[in-house]
């Protein structure tokens, strides 16, 4: 494979990589269509600095000029988070976004790609994609659990939000053989809400047993990642049935619009930072914020017991 002629990696990365020293990767779609500007800006910075504290290096990906760009320079990360012609790009978009150079943030499926081509194996995210509502008629089914499948990488998510079919999308990481683990937790997440009335697989009591369970699952040569459910903190959680208000509001709208495909998930987000007047913005912060510092000590246990 010649993917790395296609890839810039940062030298404290390349080091850390290098050396087994813990990284975490963090993606740029939820900086480029998942946030507003500037306020994005603050939050990309400080969420490096939440895996610094933890001892483990930040890696951000984005496809910048027909590179893979594995750890943004500050100038980078504004370029992300301005987000003027800058695309979303999913697995089916990345060859062409790198062939004619275009900028593009990296979803969840795109980013554990760069990740796994990089060698990095801890990944700390906001919400994942997953089965739309009414997906068994649409088939809107997000490439991130495909990827959750396939791609070496551990996901630490706040679960998924309510615009999705969380039911269906755990029934199909089932059937993919993704393990869902909660962490210190026995039911799956639902954003910004700590639970989503759905169980996990295994209610982990803390980042080292989570360690142990993605280690033993590669040793094993178990192709695909391993998905972490991490609930937000209890301060910043919202009311479920208020959000399920919101949401189906959104969703009428976006119905209405007639909006699908690629663009549902951004214009739903959109539409719930309007509804809920940035109340939800504070809580979407602090929830990636702990997913990130749960990231960094998972992938400093891993580092450990592969020593
Ligand atoms: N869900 C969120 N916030 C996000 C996303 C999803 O709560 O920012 C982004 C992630 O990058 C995820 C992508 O990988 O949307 C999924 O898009 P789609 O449903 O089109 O696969
Ligand atoms: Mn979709």
């Amino acid at each position: 494979m010649r993917n790395k002629e296609y890839m810039d990696v940062l030298p404290e990365i390349a080091e850390a990589i290098a050396s087994n020293k813990p990284v975490v990767t963090l993606e740029s779609t939820i900086l480029s269509h998942g946030m507003p500007y500037p306020e994005n800006v603050d939050f990309a910075a400080e969420v490096e600095k939440v895996v610094r504290a933890e001892g483990a290096i930040p890696a951000t990906t984005a496809l910048i000029g027909g590179r893979i760009k594995v750890g943004l320079s500050p100038a980078e990360l504004q370029v992300m988070c301005k987000a003027e012609d800058v695309g979303k790009v999913s697995r089916r978009d990345m060859a062409t976004y790198l062939a004619m150079k275009k900028d593009g943030a990296t979803t969840v499926a795109t980013t554990m790609i760069c990740a796994a081509m990089a060698g990095v194996k801890v990944f700390a995210t906001g919400g994942i994609g997953g089965v739309h509502r009414h997906g068994e008629v649409t088939m809107d089914v997000s490439a991130d659990l495909q990827e959750l499948k396939q791609t070496p990488v551990a996901v630490v998510c706040a679960g998924a939000k309510q615009i999705l079919d969380i039911g269906r999308t755990l029934e199909y990481l089932e059937t993919m053989g993704v393990p869902v683990i909660g962490n210190g937790t026995a039911d799956f997440p639902a954003f910004y809400c700590r639970k989503s009335g759905y169980g996990v697989d295994y209610a982990a009591k803390d980042e080292a047993e989570i360690a142990g369970i993605i280690k033993t699952k590669w040793d094993l040569g178990l192709e695909g990642g391993v998905l972490i459910g991490n609930p937000i903190p209890e301060e910043y959680a919202l009311d479920f049935d208020y959000m399920e208000s919101v949401i189906n509001e959104a969703l009428a709208e976006a119905d209405a619009a007639g909006v699908h495909g690629k663009n549902i998930t951004p214009f739903l987000l959109a539409k719930i930072k309007e509804l809920t007047k940035g109340v939800s913005f504070a809580s979407n912060v602090q929830l990636a914020y702990n997913n990130a510092r749960v990231a960094a000590r998972i992938a400093k246990a891993l580092c450990e017991l592969s020593a």
